[in-house]
């Protein structure tokens, strides 16, 4: 296959991400910062979004899910973004004041900074808002949406957008395809086995497993009682969990973007 194609991921995304991502390009104009939230485990993966139409807005990035990654791995990431970018490493246990605390230090020419928080899905996107916003909950409080169902809440010296920009690619590498399904960011149902394959490899080599994706499943089938009724593993439902538990995290701490140089060319490129 070639290097930029979904043709081994179907279906796409549902009506409700479509929307999302609609949503955040009417918004465009009102935002002054943006904040990308990519998954720690897979920096590179989960920047592949187009990512010029923030060209002129400023940019910030949080490295989600650390406590899912490998921490020498999550310091060095922060470190190489932080060249060019205000960034920072959390996890749904980051307390709210550290988050507000580098919102607030990130230069911006406006008083009251408009914010909206972007990614791809599943990088917890919802659950950064939630800790913004905190007691200030959408609704009380807020101003009427620019767009229908959107709703600019003010918070500490922010304004800040109460949904998500839900932002993905519309083509992608095989390798980026992969490394969003082992993080949960691709739904399992949309990819074919060669994704599966290449993405057990990815893992495997991650964390070490020797064994290939028949052997390993095998094994993994019988310990969980997957079977069929004539005994045999039931490879679907195997592989299904698996990679279920993977993107959980129950698998180890395990990060998949080990290259600097692949972030920088995908954000110059997306
Ligand atoms: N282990 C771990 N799980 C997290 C973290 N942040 C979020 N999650 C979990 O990841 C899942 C997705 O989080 P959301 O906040 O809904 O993510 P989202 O980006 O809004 O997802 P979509 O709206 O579907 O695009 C939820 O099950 C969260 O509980 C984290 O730092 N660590
Ligand atoms: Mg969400």
């Amino acid at each position: 296959m070639s290097n930029q194609s979904n043709e081994h991921v179907k279906a796409w995304y549902p009506g409700h991400v479509q929307k999302a991502k609609r949503q955040i390009r009417e918004n465009l104009k009102k935002i002054d910062i943006v904040v990308i939230v990519l998954d720690a485990r897979a920096p590179v993966a989960t920047t592949s979004f187009e990512m010029k139409i923030f060209k002129d807005k400023q940019r910030v990035f949080l490295l989600n899910k650390t406590d899912l990654a490998d921490s020498e791995y999550n310091k060095k990431w922060a470190c190489e973004i932080a060249k060019l970018y205000p960034t920072l490493l959390v996890n749904k246990d980051t307390n709210r004041k550290e988050l507000l605390t580098f919102l607030k230090s990130i230069p911006t020419k406006y008083a009251n900074p408009r914010i909206a928080v972007v990614g791809v899905p599943n990088v917890g996107k919802s659950t950064i808002i939630n800790k913004i916003l905190g007691r200030h909950k959408a609704k009380t409080g807020a101003q009427p949406g620019i767009t229908r169902g959107v709703q600019w809440v003010n918070v500490e010296g922010f304004t800040v957008l109460d949904s998500p920009g839900i932002l993905f690619s519309e083509i992608f590498s095989k390798d980026i395809a992969a490394k969003l399904l082992l993080i949960g960011s691709l739904p399992i149902e949309n990819v074919d086995d060669e994704i599966f394959d290449y993405a057990f490899k990815i893992y495997a080599s991650a964390a070490g497993v020797q064994k290939d994706i028949v052997q390993f499943l095998e094994e993994y089938g019988r310990s969980r009682g997957l079977l069929k009724k004539g005994g045999q593993v039931d490879y679907e439902k195997a592989k299904t969990l698996f990679f279920k538990e993977v993107s959980e995290g129950k698998h180890g701490r395990l990060t998949y973007d080990t290259e600097f140089e692949k972030f920088w060319e995908v954000l110059k490129n997306g």
